[in-house]
């Protein structure tokens, strides 16, 4: 039985395309993380985060447009933002495609969680590889706080962390 299981689960993952991608989070501070994506075929994207060093509580989280750390975080650039949207929460349809919204860290500083979204595929025109993760200082206003901010960026405030992200063998 359990060998029948293997064949299985390869004929799947050959026939479903599945892409995997991973983003090494560091920064100038002690926060650092990992993030693995994981997509099968044209569906929604796993994200599995894992961060630690951070204060508890909620921290803006993004997929920012290019995967350029020449000068630390800021030069990844804006939020990944291929329709021209103004930014918002995930479940938003007005949102830029690489705003994940928040993740929230435990009293230890560490945000261990798996989100799923639809706008940040592995390939094609809108693909996120070669992209940058950031992990932000504050929470995500998701575009409703009322700062002159929060339209573009959620008045997340500074970028601790960032990634870019590379494909990876499966
Ligand atoms: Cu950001
Ligand atoms: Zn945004």
């Amino acid at each position: 039985m359990p060998m029948l299981a293997v064949a299985k689960s390869r004929t799947l993952t050959i026939t479903a395309a599945t892409k995997k991608a991973v983003a090494v989070l560091k920064g100038t501070s002690n926060v650092e993380g990992v993030v693995t994506l994981l997509q099968e075929d044209d569906g929604p994207t796993k994200v599995n985060v894992k961060i630690t060093g951070l204060a508890p509580g909620k921290h803006g989280f993004h997929l920012h447009e290019f995967g350029d750390t020449t000068n630390g975080c800021m030069s990844t650039g804006p939020h990944f933002n291929p329709e021209g949207k103004t930014h918002g929460a995930p479940e938003d349809s007005n949102r830029h495609a690489g705003d994940l919204g928040n993740v929230i860290a435990g009293d230890d500083g560490v945000v261990e969680v798996e989100l799923q979204d639809s706008q940040i595929p592995l390939s094609g025109p809108h693909s996120v590889v070669g992209r940058a993760f950031v992990i932000h200082e504050a929470e995500d206003d998701l575009g409703k706080g009322g700062h002159e901010l929060s339209s573009t960026t959620g008045n997340a405030g500074g970028r601790l962390a960032c990634g870019v992200v590379g494909l990876t063998p499966l």
